[in-house]
């Protein structure tokens, strides 16, 4: 049989800023140009032109088109139509941004724990009571699965507060981390002081004067605080790499100021339960020495960010991050134990990249040259929970007060590090900074993280095309995928819409709601399709095609606060004139 296959026109589906770029990927098989055309709402031709060809693109199987539209400038709502298909209604405005970046940042306030989500500031639908209203928690006691036996800790701590990492009901001390750390930057750059002013925001601290973004920032370090070890304990740890059997010889060590990895459920639950129907008992794991690097890190900050507006707080956060930085000189090879169910891993035997944040944190606190040796050096890509060198880099690179010398070389490593991703661009069909074939587990923040450096690139140079790079970043996210779908629920015609959640678990039961507007799935992952729905596309999918909305594909359409994070910077960075 002869098919006839139509062009498929993958777009931003929430549109763009009137100055921006604006290019759609058509994939078609015709071999030669194609015409398009942009109508506007009464379908009125507005502006024409043609393809240019593509090719071929491994990563995501199709052959594709290019379609460049940028001379459209004037607000309005347009159509694009290509080979006898027509797209569906986008924007141009300059506004387009304001409301991801707001609805974003909103997700941080309905992961919050112990603390009931009020409808004034989620709407009805996302009522919730408090998850965790008290939450004072003994250390982890007993044999894991690994057989390690552990005496627990003398002490409980109470560790109410911070956000649900993800769809799971844990919280994580790492990831916690680079997600805290991801706002507060956004508010140190100062691009989001337009939107994020005080009161525009939906959270309960709306109208206290200060910040919104850095009043939802607050919630997860107070929570990072109480993670810390009080001062001047014994806990019996694995120092030193761990073997491939996972048995680990404890030893006491002064653990005073080392920070918990995570506090969590002892067993994983099923899907639905909301937060406060969660009856596992809740436990504190063992501390480990990349929490501590952590806490270290995103209190340093925190301290600095605070100082002029909360001295007392600022003061707490400073003591707390050198305690921990000492606590981690102490004991810096003390890794998480994996043994351990009901919640993620978050190991990483890999500390360097660690210890130079925590360094370029405090450095960039204290100017304190103790801190100096242990910078981070060069360029280093994109960070991710395991890989936080650049975060540090971007403090050196950002943070006023850093010394020129070392500021002007964080920015040239960053820049550097931009220029590599815009080589990708022009190497990958979808004309994104990604020309990798491998999608790994939360793969859309990774091309978000990329685009943040861009915004910085742009930033430090005025150079445009480092912005071109945030928007080609931002389209993928928004529908310019193979998929056509926007990884972002409430935004576009064919929005994320069954994300792997305890709570928003509409997809399974009639009385859970849907996800809220701005939450951004993991995905593509061909890297570890682990769960029951990946397992069926396996060998099966293009790279940017092994994904599926549903709620059991937690490798593939997770949700998370390390990857909503960059959600935000991007979207309060493409509002930003
Ligand atoms: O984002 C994490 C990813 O890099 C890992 O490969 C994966 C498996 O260990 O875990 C991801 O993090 C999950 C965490 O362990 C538990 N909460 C949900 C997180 C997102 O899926």
């Amino acid at each position: 049989p002869l098919l006839l296959a139509a062009a498929v026109i993958n777009i931003n589906q929430l549109g763009f800023r009137p100055e921006d770029p604006k290019l759609a990927i058509v994939a078609d098989h015709a071999t030669r140009p194609l015409d398009w055309v942009v109508v506007d709402d009464a379908g009125k031709t507005v502006l024409t032109g043609r393809t240019s060809v593509g090719g071929d693109d491994a990563a995501s199987g199709d052959h594709v088109h290019v379609a460049r539209f940028t001379a459209l400038t004037r607000p309005g709502n347009y159509r694009l139509r290509v080979d006898g298909t027509e797209s569906g209604r986008f924007r141009v405005g300059r506004d387009v941004y304001a409301p991801l970046a707001l609805n974003a940042l909103n997700f941080f306030y309905q992961q919050r724990a112990g603390t009931p989500i009020d409808a004034r500031w989620v709407g009805k639908r996302w009522v919730r009571a408090a998850g965790h209203p008290r939450e004072v928690a003994a250390c982890f006691s007993g044999a894991d699965e690994k057989g390690n036996v552990w005496p627990g800790c003398p002490y409980t701590l109470d560790v109410t507060g911070g956000w649900y990492d993800a769809g799971d009901h844990g919280k994580y001390v790492v990831n916690g981390g680079i997600a805290v750390w991801t706002l507060q930057n956004l508010y140190e750059t100062g691009l989001a002081r337009r939107v994020f002013a005080d009161g525009q925001a939906r959270l309960p601290e709306a109208g206290n004067r200060r910040d919104d973004l850095l009043d939802e920032a607050r919630w997860e370090v107070e929570w990072m605080l109480r993670m810390q070890v009080p001062t001047g304990t014994r806990v019996a740890l694995p120092v030193g790499p761990h073997d491939r059997s996972g048995r680990l010889a404890l030893t006491p060590v002064d653990a005073g100021g080392m920070a918990h990895h995570k506090v969590a459920d002892a067993r994983w639950t099923t899907l639905p339960t909301a937060p406060a129907d969660d009856k596992e008992p809740r436990l504190l794991y063992p501390p480990s020495t990349a929490a501590t690097l952590n806490l270290a890190a995103v209190a340093a900050q925190a301290a600095r960010l605070w100082q002029p507006i909360d001295p007392a707080f600022a003061a707490r956060c400073l003591a707390a991050a050198r305690a921990a930085w000492t606590a981690a000189q102490r004991n810096p090879t003390i890794f998480a134990a994996q043994g351990f169910t009901g919640s993620g891993g978050y190991g990483d035997e890999t500390l360097d990249d660690e210890r130079a944040w925590a360094a370029a944190e405090l450095f960039a606190t204290t100017g304190d040259t103790a801190y100096r040796a242990a910078l981070p050096t060069g360029a280093t890509g994109e960070p991710g929970w395991a890989s936080v060198a650049p975060l540090g880099m971007i403090t050196l690179a950002t943070a006023s007060g850093v010394p020129a010398m070392i500021r002007d070389g964080a920015r040239a490593a960053i820049v550097a590090t931009a220029d590599g991703f815009l080589a990708e661009t022009a190497r990958a069909g979808y004309r994104i900074p990604y020309a990798s074939q491998t999608y790994n587990w939360g793969s859309n923040s990774s091309i978000l993280n990329r685009a943040m450096l861009l915004g910085l690139a742009q930033r430090f140079t005025g150079d445009a095309r480092y912005r071109a790079g945030v928007v080609d970043a931002a389209d993928y996210i928004l529908g310019r995928n193979p998929l056509g779908q926007s990884y972002v629920s409430g935004t576009g015609w064919k929005p994320l819409t069954n994300p792997h959640h305890r709570f928003w678990a509409h997809q399974l039961s009639a009385s859970s709601p849907p996800p809220p507007p701005g939450v951004v799935s993991g995905g593509p992952n061909n890297s570890a399709m682990v769960d029951p729905v990946a397992v069926t596309l396996k060998g099966r999918c293009a790279p940017q095609r092994c994904w599926a909305d549903d709620i059991n594909a937690y490798a593939l359409n997770e949700v998370a606060i390390n990857w909503n994070a960059p959600l935000v910077w991007v979207a309060a960075y493409l509002d930003s004139d």
